[in-house]
């Protein structure tokens, strides 16, 4: 990730999350079954999806264990935001599949299940599904790779990475969620006070400053360019804040031409650096009026015992010697 320039990840550098490994799968032999509160319930093949009229979208997806603990360990910012990219994903608006199905007014929620060991499933409420939900086949213009899905897998922008259930075998229309294990004993947040929250959906705003930082050395003071990423899973990004002096004064930084809704922003500050040390970092502010949280802010919300969907701040110490180390490990 701290290497990576620009705004689209290549195919090659996706992060890859599995659950029960990757199946291999005959296109040809591959089903979707659509079933449940439907009017009519459909089984399609591949060459049915590809015959509905085709969509091409940029978003992010994100793991909502990115990273996976309330403390920020990482040496880099690969190890610690690593798991998400940004892509061009082609398909079939679900909207547009369900009306094929024709819903019932009782319809609330659509079941969705991979065809891989773990059948992963996770229950998607029918707003979503309905609002920029695809079927994808294809990212950045080639098909999916068997590691994120091949032949098809759902697409939710701006919602967990854990609910773009990958190797689509089944939509199952219901009335309310199932409660499956990626709803409840996973992807929940445990809080203070015992309880838990769950359907949280939506990845917040968040943003990494990727160069210069973690495990980098900057050789000389005078210039550098500070660049970095900014993505919310509610919309665009606004905004983003650098500040180089451990948090004291904040400035705007340059935003990327085009800013898309739930994708990466790039933004970049000019920074002539004076050879003393410093803690440089970056805080998002999205279309909704939302700020990036410091960590200690959102340890004081969710307590120390929570795992997933962690979008704090990572600051960066650089040594007067040029080092760039993690500030809060
Ligand atoms: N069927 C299935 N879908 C899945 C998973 C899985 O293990 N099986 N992993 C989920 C998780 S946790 C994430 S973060 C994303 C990762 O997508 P990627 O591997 O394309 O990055 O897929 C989700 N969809
Ligand atoms: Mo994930």
């Amino acid at each position: 990730m701290q290497e990576f320039d620009g705004i689209i990840t290549p195919n090659g550098l996706f992060y890859e999350r599995h659950h029960g490994g990757v199946p291999t799968i005959d296109p040809a032999q591959h089903r979707l079954m659509l079933h449940g509160l439907v009017e009519r319930p459909l089984i399609f093949t591949m060459d049915d999806l590809r015959r509905f009229p085709s969509e091409s979208r940029i978003h992010f997806i994100e793991c909502s264990g990115n990273p996976g603990y309330s403390k920020p360990y990482g040496k880099t910012a690969s190890d610690l935001v690593g798991l998400v990219r940004r892509a061009e994903w082609t398909g079939v608006s679900l909207k547009l599949v369900l009306q094929e199905a024709g819903l019932k007014p009782e319809a609330k929620w659509v079941v969705a299940e991979g065809a891989d060991a773990a059948a992963l499933t996770h229950s998607i409420p029918i707003e979503k599904c309905l609002e920029d939900a695809l079927l994808v086949y294809s990212q950045n213009g080639e098909r999916l790779r068997p590691q994120q899905g091949y032949p098809l897998r759902l697409f939710l922008p701006g919602f967990e990475g854990n609910m773009s259930v990958k190797w689509l075998r089944r939509l199952h229309v219901t009335a309310e969620p199932v409660y499956s294990r990626e709803e409840t004993s996973k992807y929940t947040d445990l809080l203070p006070d015992g309880t838990a929250r769950e359907f949280s959906f939506y990845m917040e705003a968040k943003s990494i400053i990727t160069r210069s930082s973690g495990g980098q050395r900057l050789n000389a003071p005078g210039f550098h360019e500070i660049t970095g990423i900014a993505w919310s899973g509610h919309g665009k990004i606004a905004r983003v804040e650098v500040s180089v002096d451990d948090g004291m004064s904040w400035q705007d930084a340059q935003l990327q031409d085009p800013v898309l809704t739930r994708a990466l922003a790039r933004f970049r500050l000019p920074w002539r650096r004076d050879g003393k040390p410093a803690v440089i970092q970056s805080r998002a502010i999205d279309e909704t009026g939302y700020v990036q949280p410091t960590l200690a802010e959102l340890l004081a919300v969710r307590g120390e015992n929570y795992f997933y969907h962690n979008n704090a701040i990572w600051p960066w110490r650089v040594a007067a010697g040029g080092e760039v180390t993690n500030a809060l490990a």
